[in-house]
């Protein structure tokens, strides 16, 4: 079984995740996971921690000579900022200094029930790690997932559908045009107007220290049928994509293709009809997103997320003094206006984790020559009902 641990402080010296269950002999391109590490970063919008980092994995553990051996991998990930932050982010207790303690939690953070719950009395105890610093672990790991699907033609698209109400129109186009469009915007979004009013948003806000939230969409294309299972709750493709990527920081709700639209029509006018196609057995619509009854279809999976607005004010909202108990605003932190053309990469990277976990699940063996045999073995074995003599 794929699994992985993430470990590290926003500020801390460095992020490192562990990645085990990887078979032997799988070709790794680190330039690739740090070019997704880069299209993390970019978007209009963030603050001034990006312009500091130029994130970079070097991987410690599990590669040789560009192939994975079978053993964990480790990536490590240098946090540039730590060099600003070594005395405040100390281990040694001598560094300890009670006149930077944070005391005033931010409402939508972590800060305020993360410091009952681990009884702390400084927040940057909490903040330091709820930070959504730690997707960069996440999207380095999904990198290398990414590389277990590219192999077997599955393709991973994320942009942006809306931020702060404003919705881009994808109207007649595909979702590897819509990405392509979207890829050479600064928000992420495959629509010049909403762009435009998009970044017009972004600076008002700015000004009034306010913050934005928004909605993602990842698109996948080229899963076989039959990733996930019918037969467990836990083996539910719709359920581990909706854990997953509720999982990631600020996210407050997933859909999955017409997600709740699905409860406002007919079945006839949204269960996706069987046809029959040039190349077999069809679908005459995927209102279902590439799912049904817990397993992939093979149709384009089409998963949305929506995230709240960043929870660092510049305005900040009203808020209790931990140290005092006094009515007071909630801190300052340096922070993003918004942040959801990242958050396309970053679930982009949740949703390859989680397909390739499923993929390997299936198809899954101890070297990529196993898997390879697994997975032609079982296109092969599906044709007979997948493309029938007429
Ligand atoms: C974050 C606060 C900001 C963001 C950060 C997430 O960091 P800082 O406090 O250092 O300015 O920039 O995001 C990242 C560092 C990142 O790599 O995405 C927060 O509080 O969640």
């Amino acid at each position: 079984m794929l699994r992985f641990l993430t470990a590290g402080e926003s500020h801390g010296p460095s992020l490192t995740v562990i990645l085990e269950g990887m078979p032997a002999g799988w070709p790794i391109d680190l330039d690739a996971i740090n070019a997704q590490l880069a299209r993390r970063q970019q978007g209009y919008g963030r603050g001034g921690r990006m312009k500091i980092e130029k994130d970079a994995v070097e991987a410690t553990s599990g590669i040789r000579w560009g192939e994975t051996l079978g053993s964990p991998i480790t990536l490590v990930i240098e946090n540039r900022d730590w060099k600003n932050w070594q005395k405040k982010m100390s281990v040694d207790p001598a560094d300890r200094d009670e006149s930077i303690i944070v005391t005033r939690p931010r409402p939508g953070h972590a800060d305020l029930v993360g410091v009952m719950k681990y009884d702390h009395r400084d927040i940057r105890n909490v903040l330091e790690r709820a930070s959504a610093r730690e997707t960069t672990a996440r999207v380095a790991v999904g990198s290398v997932a990414r590389q277990v699907l590219e192999r077997f033609g599955v393709r991973i698209m994320g942009y942006v559908a809306e931020i702060g109400g404003i919705a881009a129109s994808h109207a007649g186009r595909s979702p590897a045009e819509v990405f392509e469009a979207a890829e050479a915007s600064v928000v992420r979004m495959a629509d010049r107007e909403a762009e435009r009013r998009v970044v017009e948003l972004v600076d008002q806000c700015k000004k009034e220290g306010d913050t934005l939230g928004g909605v993602v969409e990842v698109c996948v294309t080229g899963l076989p049928p039959g990733l996930g299972s019918y037969v467990h709750w836990d083996r539910k493709v719709d359920g581990r994509l909706a854990g997953a990527l509720l999982a990631v920081q600020a996210s407050k709700g997933v859909e999955l293709g017409a997600g709740f639209g699905v409860a406002r029509v007919r079945g006839s006018e949204i269960h996706d009809e069987i046809v029959r196609t040039d190349a077999g057995i069809g679908r005459a619509s995927n209102n279902y997103g590439g799912t049904e009854g817990g397993m992939t279809t093979g149709e384009p999976l089409v998963a949305r997320v929506a995230f709240k607005p960043i929870s660092t004010l510049m305005k900040p909202l009203r808020s209790v003094d931990i140290a005092s108990g006094e009515e007071s605003k909630a801190a300052i932190e340096r922070s993003d206006v918004m942040a959801i053309p990242a958050a396309a990469v970053i679930c982009e990277a949740v949703v390859a984790f989680e397909l390739a976990r499923l993929f390997l699940e299936k198809f899954g063996g101890d070297s990529l020559a196993e898997v390879t045999r697994n997975h032609d073995g079982y296109l092969q074995q599906i044709e007979k009902i997948r493309a029938p003599a007429k």
